[in-house]
């Protein structure tokens, strides 16, 4: 049973902080290469209070070039491995490659975390056979070209009918609806103005009865809007938490919990609750 599911139940929202172990990785700079450098910043956002560590071996940064699954594997596994070694911690794997599912679930990931919502061939397949919840993420084109042009109708709808087709896919190969949880995408093959909408109107990706991802910490519509990235994303996901959000990927993790457990208590109005 991935430790997930008794995490959702406790019906607070969640906080998912980014452990990226690539090179190029647009905020952190490459300094998680290494696995020791990766493992010491999993216990960093352990100790400050982290639900879910979101390890991704795959830049998916726009313009970002394209990791074998080879590549990808050798950054990933060792630090999987070593978080488990000593941790009990929910861990979820961002990727697309169906080897990568695989061998993280056989290591004791909890969640899978794919960008591509598994559209990638075999993706669907080897995700189901791991019998782990997925995060289905809704982007427009591919990392290299998505920031080209995104051009919307009506945004909300599209990403909707985006989510209804890949929850059947989903259904088709048996991976049943309670072990999906549903992302629009902030910043992937959106105008900042997109972007924006999405979080204002999170409530209307409710209609599935899933939880919601939203992961918008430090991307480049906050730093449009303010130099303070952290200010900036502190304040979206509590915004993108008010809106129905359950589950926040953030790189900042000690600051969100900070925040959201004063939401939380002002919500319940009570200090107990958070002790
Ligand atoms: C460079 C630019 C590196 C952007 C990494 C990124 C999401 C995700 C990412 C998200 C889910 C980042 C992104 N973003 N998975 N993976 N939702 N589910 O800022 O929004 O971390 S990568």
């Amino acid at each position: 049973m991935s430790r997930l599911v008794p995490l959702l139940d406790e019906s607070r929202p969640l906080v998912m902080g980014i452990l990226n172990v690539t090179p190029d990785s647009f905020s952190d700079g490459g300094k998680f290469l290494s696995p020791s450098a990766a493992i010491e910043h999993a216990n960093r956002m352990i100790r400050d209070g982290v639900d879910i560590i979101d390890v991704g071996g795959e830049s998916t940064r726009p313009g970002a070039l394209a990791v074998s699954s080879e590549e990808e594997m050798a950054r990933v596994m060792p630090v999987i491995e070593a978080i488990r070694e000593h941790s009990e911690i929910c861990i979820s794997i961002d990727t697309s490659s169906p080897e990568v599912m695989l061998e993280s679930s056989r290591l004791g990931a909890d969640i899978i975390n794919d960008v591509r919502a598994m559209r990638r061939s075999g993706a669907v397949e080897a995700a189901a056979s791991t019998g782990l919840p997925v995060c289905l993420m809704h982007m427009k084109g591919e990392p290299g070209t998505m920031q080209a042009a995104p051009f919307y109708e009506d945004i909300l709808r599209e990403i909707n009918d985006f989510f209804l087709e890949r929850i059947a896919a989903c259904s088709k190969a048996g991976i049943s609806s309670d072990r999906l949880v549903l992302d629009p995408g902030f910043g992937f093959g959106k105008k900042p103005e997109h972007n924006l909408q999405l979080i204002n109107k999170l409530g209307c990706f409710k209609e599935h009865g899933m939880p919601l991802l939203v992961g918008l910490s430090r991307k480049s519509t906050i730093a449009r809007i303010t130099d303070n990235g952290l200010v900036g994303s502190v304040t979206g996901a509590l915004l993108a938490v008010a809106r129905g959000a359950n589950i926040i990927r953030v790189h900042d993790v000690a600051e969100t919990v900070s925040a959201l457990s004063v939401a939380s208590a002002i919500n319940a109005e009570s200090l107990e609750a958070e002790l």
